[in-house]
């Protein structure tokens, strides 16, 4: 039986946790003395607490983050009233900031803040060798802080210190087979950003560390001949250390095989023609860019502390739409501090004409340990007080208007993002807004459906259908036709019957569909 299990909670069984392979591949000599168990948010947490108990470990720790809190919470609290004696360390970005007023905090034993790699190891040697469930050393030189229960004689917050990667072990190994076959692959080139938005966590993981070059390529041409075929870099400004991006890129580029896929997160502004050139070689459907712009208000940048060029990033996402194949995801937040309803509207059509294939519109959550809580009472910033900590309202945009805005994201992710309405969204927002012109759609469903989820895809094209038709006073068989070439794009074969009597008969069971290997929203998009 393992004396150590690590454990989360991920958000969807597809995505592999990563930061847990990273502190099981540190564990040195303890290595075989632990286990990895990963589990996601639909499982039931006594069901979680079983399993974990069945280990009968001495020691369990947790990648505590804002999606799994809540249900974490439950697991430990049933697990402490079962066996109290079991030592439970928690870590991960949620435990890692405004640690005294959480739940989650009081029922563990001990929280490692910031990045654990090491620190894990560190800790777990001291408390086994003590003998999990004695007090550690006095010289410990762990000992940093005390936020312990006044009967526990040893520190319960641990701050890790910033490790470094020349002495860190990569965990790309620890990656099974099954994971490279079925799972979201998560890989990493460098750590921290050096930017400030306030809104973003990532603004306080200041230094930017790099992975040692060779070190990284030689682990990413293992995953290569291990087959695995799509790459997500969680690197937080890809595209920040030029020389560094384009090795990363001409490496795969040299290796490319159909079906490969490689997500990089980049900030807008920055794509000189050393990237430039390597990029726009690439073949459709291989690279995906997370782009993120957030605001298109330069008053509201200021607020949030972020600086854009937004002449550059106009003329980069041109390039990147004109001459390469890349799929460009750029990321908007409803809700910043000075934002109205109407300058976001104006980026968003902006945005529109810049012509990514995604539009995140994401709302803006108050992370815990983020500076944006420092506009609190100047913007009169109401959030929810459950993760994920969405703003409900604010000073220029009340909680009924930020309702509707919530619904425009929602509708947008389904329609506009999906890739299963590509030709039809712009007959939706054509006019001189398209934001004026989807929020119309997005009331109207919502005045039909009463919801914005478990919406089947038949009965949305339905829907779409009637809007264009009646609302829009589109031409019908125009209409009709555009539907159906979206609804074969997903692969299906017969037309819906709402359809039928619109388009020629022997169109209704065409299908145009060739198989793709690349990711299917992804393949969708690339039909456009
Ligand atoms: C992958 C990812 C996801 C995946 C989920 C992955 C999963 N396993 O389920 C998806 C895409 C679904 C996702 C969604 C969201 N995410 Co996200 N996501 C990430 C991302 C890009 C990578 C995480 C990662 O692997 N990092 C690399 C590893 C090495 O770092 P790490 O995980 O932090 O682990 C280190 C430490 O935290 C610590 N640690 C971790 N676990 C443990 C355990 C123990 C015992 C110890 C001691 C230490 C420890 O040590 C590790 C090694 O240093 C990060 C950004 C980033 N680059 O980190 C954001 C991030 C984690 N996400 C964030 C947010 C806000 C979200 C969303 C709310 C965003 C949104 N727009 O809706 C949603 C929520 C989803 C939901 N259902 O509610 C925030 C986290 C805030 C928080 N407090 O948790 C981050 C940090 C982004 C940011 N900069 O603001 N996300
Ligand atoms: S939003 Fe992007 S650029 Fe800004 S701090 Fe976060 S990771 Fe860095």
């Amino acid at each position: 039986m393992p004396d150590i299990v690590l454990t989360t909670l991920n958000a969807k069984f597809i995505h592999a946790a990563f930061g847990l392979r990273y502190l099981f591949a540190n564990l040195g000599e303890l290595r075989p003395r632990a286990v990895i168990a990963e589990f996601d948010i639909n499982q039931r947490p006594l069901d979680i607490a079983e399993k974990l108990l069945a280990h009968e470990p001495k020691i369990i720790g947790f990648g505590i983050y804002i999606w799994n809190v809540t249900e974490t919470t439950e697991v430990i609290a049933a697990i402490k009233r079962v066996r109290p004696e079991i030592k439970i360390i928690l870590g991960g970005p949620e435990v890692s900031y405004e640690t005294d007023e959480q739940k989650i905090v009081e029922l563990a034993d001990h929280i490692i803040t910031g990045e654990g790699d090491l620190k894990f190891a560190e800790v777990c040697r001291k408390l086994l060798e003590g003998g999990a469930g004695s007090p550690l050393p006095a010289e410990a030189s762990i000992a940093i802080e005390r936020h312990a229960r006044s009967d526990e004689p040893y520190p319960k917050i641990i701050p890790a210190e910033l490790p470094d990667f020349s002495r860190i072990a990569l965990p790309y190994d620890f990656y099974t087979d099954a994971d490279i076959a079925h799972r979201i692959i998560y890989v990493e080139a460098s750590r921290g950003c050096p930017f400030t938005c306030e809104f973003c966590l990532s603004s306080l993981d200041i230094p930017v560390r790099q992975v040692p070059l060779d070190k990284f390529l030689a682990a990413m041409q293992k995953l290569l001949d291990r087959g695995l075929k799509q790459f997500k870099f969680v690197d937080r400004t890809f595209n920040l250390h030029i020389a560094t991006s384009r090795a990363i890129l001409e490496f795969f580029l040299a290796r490319h095989q159909p079906g490969q896929f490689y997500h990089f997160e980049m900030i807008p502004d920055r794509l000189p023609a050393e990237l430039r050139e390597v990029i726009a070689k690439f073949p459709p459907g291989a690279l995906q860019f997370e782009v993120g712009i957030q605001t298109f208000n330069p008053d509201v940048g200021q607020n949030i502390s972020r600086r854009q060029d937004y002449e550059r990033l106009a003329d980069n996402l041109d390039f990147l739409r004109q001459k390469t194949s890349v799929h460009i995801h750029a990321d908007l937040i409803i809700g910043l501090p000075g934002e109205t309803v109407e300058s976001f509207a104006a980026g968003f059509d902006r945005l529109i004409a810049l012509g990514p294939q995604e539009i995140q519109v994401g709302i803006l959550k108050r992370l815990r340990g983020t500076p944006i809580a420092r506009h609190d009472a100047e913007w009169q910033m109401i959030y929810s007080a459950n993760p994920a900590y969405e703003i409900l309202q604010n000073k220029l945009i009340d909680f009924a208007t930020m309702q509707r805005l919530r619904r425009f994201a929602k509708y947008w992710d389904l329609v506009g993002n999906s890739g299963n309405f590509v030709a039809t969204t712009p007959l939706i927002w054509r006019g001189a807004s398209p934001f004026a012109n989807f929020l119309r759609l997005s009331d109207w469903l919502y005045a039909r459906l009463g919801r914005t989820d478990t919406i089947a895809l038949a009965r949305l094209a339905e829907l779409l259908f009637q809007f264009l038709t009646a609302e829009v006073k589109l031409d019908a068989k125009l209409a009709a036709e555009t539907l159906w070439r979206d609804w074969q794009r997903g692969g299906r074969r017969d037309a819906p019957e709402f359809l039928r009597e619109h388009l020629p008969a022997e169109t209704a069971i065409r299908s145009q569909t060739e198989k793709s290997s690349l990711p299917r929203r992804q393949a969708r998009h690339g039909a456009r």
